[in-house]
């Protein structure tokens, strides 16, 4: 090969690799681009090395330093487009630029249940007031539900048609007391008082199922947080101390409270609890002081010993301090109203 034919050749190389290399878009290109013009083995320059030797000898200096210029000239390129590519601003896999200074996407977390927010408050304020939070079971035996409760057989409260009764087979022995979801927290009393000697003071909040048409303030499940204190020398003035401060703490300083005469079973004296709502007052529950013949059925001595307990409800709670007008949205699943709290 002429001299002339290889300083051209080698010229055309050098062009052709400096563009590849600077075109190089990522690493992937830029090792083809390598291979193709640098490779060792069968690289566009190894093979322009090889026609060096059929340069004739007294040309080959000139040759060969053309042959060094280039070569130097393709490893600057490549070193370039290395750079280039490690100081480039990250793409994603589409190879799109990605712009890290834009806001991110927000990432959508989700949140407590406004009941299961209520419950925690609950458990709260109740636990400074020096109430212990324990659970009891949702399917209940008549004995818990009814019976210790001072509940008789005869009794409306009973029905069948007025409790979640389990269906036969899920009974546990024909023999043993009939099982149905529990309607109220009030079992959890009689459960602790069995197991627990005065004084007491606990509080237990749960699911009670009731077979209630549903309307804005009644639902076929719902939540009561059940209070009970024995312990020497309670009063019925312990009662209602105890049910204002946790009203204020809850509700705020504007919340009255109304205490009306009523009846339950296992009470006696037995009051409404009602609380100001606007400028209406709204049932949140019953109480009053223990009935002796429920302390005496679970071994405890009346003489001895007294108590108060309450059921409110926590649904009811939970609407007036979020002014929510209607129960039923709160079991809905409807996010845009779940989102709010
Ligand atoms: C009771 O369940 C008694 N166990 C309360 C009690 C406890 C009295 C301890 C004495 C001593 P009552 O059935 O009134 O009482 O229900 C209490 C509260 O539960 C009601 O005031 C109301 O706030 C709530 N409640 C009752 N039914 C429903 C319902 N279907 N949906 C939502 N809340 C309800």
């Amino acid at each position: 090969m002429s001299l002339e034919a290889f300083i051209s050749k080698l010229d055309q190389l050098q062009a052709a690799a400096t563009e590849a290399l600077a075109a190089a878009a990522n690493r992937e290109a830029l090792e083809a681009a390598r291979i193709e013009f640098l490779g060792a083995k069968s690289g566009q320059l190894k093979a322009a090395q090889k026609q060096l030797g059929t340069v004739a000898g007294p040309d080959k200096p000139a040759a060969g330093k053309k042959f060094n210029a280039a070569k130097m000239a393709i490893e600057q390129a490549f070193d370039a487009a290395q750079t280039r590519l490690e100081s480039a601003p990250p793409t994603s896999k589409d190879g799109a630029l990605f712009d890290i200074t834009l806001p991110g996407e927000p990432i959508r977390i989700g949140r407590r249940h406004p009941v299961t927010q209520t419950i925690a408050e609950l458990k709260d304020i109740m636990g400074r007031l020096g109430f212990t939070a324990v659970d009891g079971p949702e399917v209940e035996d008549e004995y818990h539900n009814f019976e210790a409760l001072n509940i008789p057989e005869i009794h409306p409260a009973r029905d069948p048609l007025d409790n979640f009764y389990l269906a036969a087979a899920e009974q546990q022995h024909a023999s043993a007391s009939p099982l149905l979801l529990r309607s109220q927290t009030s079992t959890v009393q009689i459960r602790v008082m069995e197991e627990t000697q005065p004084p007491v003071r606990i509080i237990s909040l749960g699911r009670v199922y009731r077979p209630d048409q549903p309307d804005a303030t009644h639902y076929p499940m719902f939540h009561q947080m059940e209070g009970l204190y024995i312990d020497k020398q309670v009063t019925m003035a312990d009662l209602k101390s105890v049910l204002r401060l946790f009203a204020t703490s809850y509700l705020g300083r504007d919340v009255h409270v109304r205490f009306r005469p009523s009846f339950f079973p296992f009470t006696e004296p037995s009051v409404e609890v009602d609380m100001s709502w606007g400028d209406r007052w709204i049932e949140f529950g019953g109480a009053g002081m223990v009935d002796p013949h429920v302390l005496k059925a679970v071994g405890y001595d009346p003489e001895e010993v007294t108590g108060f307990a309450f059921g409110l409800g926590v649904e009811r709670l939970c609407m007036r301090r979020h002014h929510i007008t209607d129960i039923r949205y709160l079991f809905a699943n409807d996010v845009r109203f779940l989102r709010q709290f």
